[in-house]
């Protein structure tokens, strides 16, 4: 058990003595002391996602949440995520269990979040295995603010208007020797940082296409350290439409920027609408960099999104 933090009373004996010039008295004392261990209530957190410290959701992030203790799936059930106190559609699905037990799960909603809203937890009788209650750990997430289609903007011409951003996400001109797709203007995402907007497919697209290239300071992708492009639907799945990774073979070298070695394109990436008809879906961009051997450096050009 772990008393770090307890507080409370127990019991003791002895002889007390006191002297006084020659003359020394002894008398029996006790004392009683209760020990209450720190109250042992387990909490469920929302799990941050990857460069999210300041609590902010983009359009595509997972809502995943963590718990102390581990919980049946069958209990985890009933927990629901609210945004703005209203559930959201959906339920958690299990990560990794093990005899049952969780102790990490995603949310799987089947809707977009709203814009702007605040997401709070309620467990809902959610219990550990002991029968102890697991309460909310009070720590809100807030999804960021509706940015209005990027179509309206699919080509940086107007800034990052139109787009959500997280870190350093800015528009240039060319960058790394590459000019923009289209117009005078393209968007730079750097490590740690993620672009993600929205669009309602017109009922008679085809495919939709975006220019991009990616910069590496060592050429080297892994889980932590990628370049990811995907396409997001409302039920949450995904399709990569530029991985990092799986594009090295473009890799070429040169010394494109200060710190970026790597080039992989410009190129085109082109991905099916057709199932999407009449659908909301985002497109997302995230730029990972971090393990213990420390940060590497990597950016990302997109331009010129074009639905067909
Ligand atoms: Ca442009």
């Amino acid at each position: 058990m772990n008393l770090s933090g307890a507080t409370g009373t127990g019991t003791a004996s002895g002889e007390s003595r006191s002297v006084t010039g020659d003359v020394g008295e002894t008398a029996a004392f006790t004392a009683t002391v209760d020990i209450a261990a720190a109250d042992p209530r387990a909490s469920m957190s929302f799990k941050r996602p990857h460069g999210r410290d300041d609590g902010r959701l983009l359009l595509a992030d997972p809502i995943e949440v963590v718990i102390s203790e581990p919980v049946t799936l069958v209990k985890l059930g009933a927990a629901r995520v609210l945004a703005n106190g209203k559930p959201l559609s959906g339920e958690f699905a299990m990560t990794s269990p093990v005899h049952g037990l969780v102790t990490h799960a995603a949310f799987l909603s089947r809707e977009f979040a709203p814009s702007g809203a605040t997401l709070t937890l309620d467990p809902a009788g959610l219990t550990n295995t002991n029968g102890h209650p697991i309460a909310w750990d009070g720590a809100s997430m807030t999804t960021a603010a509706d940015p209005g289609p990027l179509t309206a903007n699919a080509s940086f011409e107007h800034g990052l208007r139109g787009w959500q951003a997280t870190g350093d996400a800015r528009v240039t001109g060319a960058f790394g020797g590459v000019p923009p797709a289209a117009g005078t203007a393209q968007a730079v995402i750097d490590a740690g940082a993620s672009l993600s907007g929205y669009l309602d497919v017109p009922s008679g697209a085809t495919e939709l296409a975006v220019s991009y290239a990616v910069f590496s300071e060592a050429g080297e992708f892994n889980a932590n350290q990628s370049v990811v492009v995907a396409l997001v639907a409302e039920d949450g799945s995904r399709t990569t439409v530029v991985d990092g990774a799986v594009e090295r073979a473009h890799d070429e070298r040169g010394e494109f920027e200060p710190g970026l070695r790597h080039r992989i394109g410009p190129r085109t990436a082109r991905i099916d609408l057709t199932r999407h008809r009449g659908r909301r879906v985002t497109l997302t961009a995230d730029v990972r960099s971090g393990n213990y051997l420390g940060l590497q450096s990597f950016a990302l050009v997109l331009d010129d999104v074009r639905v067909r």
